[in-house]
């Protein structure tokens, strides 16, 4: 694990809430574009940053996720904890269970963040049984105080975790 600073990405699929806990967890998080990696194509990256049991995390998510691997592939390299946002309030598309398969499969620890616990029609108990690697969490990123309990849990055991 990098010694330094604990290196997390968000992943999930479009419109399920990343920015918008990115930007809960540090309301001064940045939106920056950056160069994809292939030829001129330019992508947009979220980036927040946040302190956990003394330990500095750099956390980044991306619209580019949603649609190009190549992205995926560059935003997770070296990562040490993955999180996985899924919105609640409608049925587990497939994107976000090859998403989960893939990450499982990485060997970092996964945060299953449930996202839009606010909403009336959010099914948290169905969702829940789809992933049964990981821990869960259930949040709103539009109450910023729920993101950022569900951020320092999932950061706290990755941190305990590694004994560091
Ligand atoms: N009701 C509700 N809306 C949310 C929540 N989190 C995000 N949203 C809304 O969902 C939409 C997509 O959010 P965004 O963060 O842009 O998703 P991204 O594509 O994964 O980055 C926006 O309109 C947000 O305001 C939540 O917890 N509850
Ligand atoms: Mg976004």
């Amino acid at each position: 694990m990098n010694p330094s600073h604990l290196k997390v990405v968000v992943f999930g699929s479009f419109h399920a809430g990343k920015s918008t806990f990115i930007q809960a967890v540090d309301p001064t998080s940045r939106h920056v574009q950056a160069e994809g990696g292939e030829g001129s194509t330019t992508v947009a990256i979220d980036f927040g940053r946040g302190e956990v049991l003394g330990r500095q995390i750099h956390l980044f998510g991306t619209p580019g996720q949603e649609r190009f691997d190549f992205v995926r592939e560059f935003t997770e390299n070296g990562m040490d904890a993955a999180i996985l946002m899924i919105d609640c309030s409608c049925p587990v598309d497939d994107f976000t269970l090859k998403l989960y398969s893939h990450l499982t499969g990485t060997g970092v620890p996964v945060g299953i963040m449930l996202n839009k616990c606010d909403l009336d029609n959010a099914h948290n108990s169905i969702t829940r049984e789809k992933f049964p690697i990981g821990r869960i969490y259930e949040l709103s990123s539009l109450d910023s105080g729920s993101a950022r309990e569900a951020f320092m849990e999932f950061l706290k055991s990755v941190i305990k975790k590694d004994g560091s």
